[in-house]
């Protein structure tokens, strides 16, 4: 007689197989979760931007202006999962060297982020697209004129995904309020931003000017609050912004406008208006041969740098010929020649391209200044 019962024998062996299949199950998904592990992403990058420019001599004016100049970038950006932690840092190189952003980003889930170290303040389109990554060589002199830049602070913004598309983002932070690379929170106040933006077709991953063949509108405003200074010589900026754009197939169209209110706590020193917009539009020629490759460009501004002064003529000496006070309208126009297929992933960020554009700036408020401008930039970005 056995000492088992055929039957008892059976089960056992079957509960040793199921346990093996068990252990087998357990090595499969510890296995599959290793593999579904999202891996740590760490990409260098960087780009050279070599620029020459001619710039009209004024009669007023000793300097002469023409020039070279070459722009260069190195950075390090690390991502850990998709909706995960995120850390950028990158360094001008020249003109000279310095940071530029300094952030560690974490996101509990996809939709709601933090970031924590030099960033740039949620403001403007232009301003948030790279230098290597606008529509024309030159920035509207009113995105340098409202002066909003990286500052040292704490931001979080908050996607929010309608039919699995990001329609809307939300973005808010607070900032040290002394300007890039700076540390100390001089005169212990903060400066504040908060930017919004609908996007109905869904985001963009990258900012960047211009079309990548996509269907994209964005439709944003943002307002910027800061206190400069101490006492007699403490100064207090409002500024506002509402900025569209637009792109499909060959075109692409984009505007702004911005209205810098600024207050100073000085009785002697008159409260002004920093204002300006423009309007700019690319368009790829879609002809065989240079379909994709070459977009011409144009740009409509108008800038006033101070709303209670004027000034006739140049302000300032020396490489200053920009009229300080006095308004302007600017016409520019450009062609842009890109190495790569704007419908390549690579193009989006404009990697390999040459860009030339004319401008002609009419002062409005004072005397004519002599300031039409040629200028060409070659960037490489890797
Ligand atoms: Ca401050
Ligand atoms: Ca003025
Ligand atoms: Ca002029």
């Amino acid at each position: 007689m056995p000492l088992y019962p055929k039957n008892s024998r059976q089960r056992l062996r079957r509960r040793q197989e199921s346990r093996k299949l068990c252990y087998n199950a357990r090595m499969l998904s510890l296995l599959s979760l290793a593999i579904a592990a999202p891996p740590l992403e760490v990409k260098p990058f960087g780009f050279v931007r070599a620029s020459g420019s001619w710039i009209q001599d004024d009669d007023a004016s000793n300097a002469d202006q023409d020039g070279f100049g070459l722009n260069s970038r190195i950075g390090l950006g690390a991502k850990y999962g998709k909706c995960g932690l995120e850390a950028k840092l990158e360094v001008d190189l020249t003109p000279e060297i310095q940071p530029k952003d300094v952030w560690l980003s974490g996101r509990p889930v996809c939709w709601f982020g933090i970031t924590a170290g030099q960033q740039k303040l949620p403001f403007s389109i232009h301003h948030l697209a790279s230098d290597t990554r606008r529509l024309l060589p030159l920035s509207p002199r009113i995105a340098g004129a409202a002066g909003i830049g990286r500052d040292l602070g704490l931001s979080a913004d908050l996607q929010i995904p309608i039919a699995q598309k990001v329609r809307a983002t939300l973005w808010g932070g607070v900032y040290n309020g002394e300007g890039s690379n700076r540390i100390q929170n001089v005169n212990q106040d903060f400066e504040y931003a908060l930017r919004g933006l609908i996007t109905p077709f869904g985001t963009r991953d990258t900012v960047f000017e211009g079309s990548a063949k996509d269907l994209y509108l964005g439709v944003g405003g943002g307002w910027v609050y800061n206190l400069t200074g101490e006492g007699e010589g403490a100064e207090e900026r409002n500024t506002l912004g509402i900025d569209l754009q637009f792109s499909w197939k060959w075109l692409s169209l984009q505007g702004e406008y911005i209205d810098v209110e600024v207050f100073h706590a000085s009785l002697d020193v008159p409260d002004f208006h920093i204002r300006g917009g423009y309007g700019q539009l690319g368009f790829y020629i879609p002809a065989p041969w240079v379909e994709d490759h070459l977009e011409i460009a144009g740009r409509l501004e108008w800038v006033d740098p101070n709303t209670a002064f004027e000034d006739s003529g140049l302000s300032g000496s020396g490489s200053s010929a920009q009229p300080l006070y006095q308004a302007s309208r600017i016409v520019t126009v450009g062609a842009n020649f890109y190495l790569l297929k704007p419908g390549e992933k690579l193009a989006i960020i404009h990697d390999l391209k040459l860009q030339l554009a004319y401008s002609h700036p009419e002062e409005v408020e004072g005397e004519q200044v002599q300031d039409d401008n040629f200028t060409g930039v070659a960037t490489v970005r890797f």
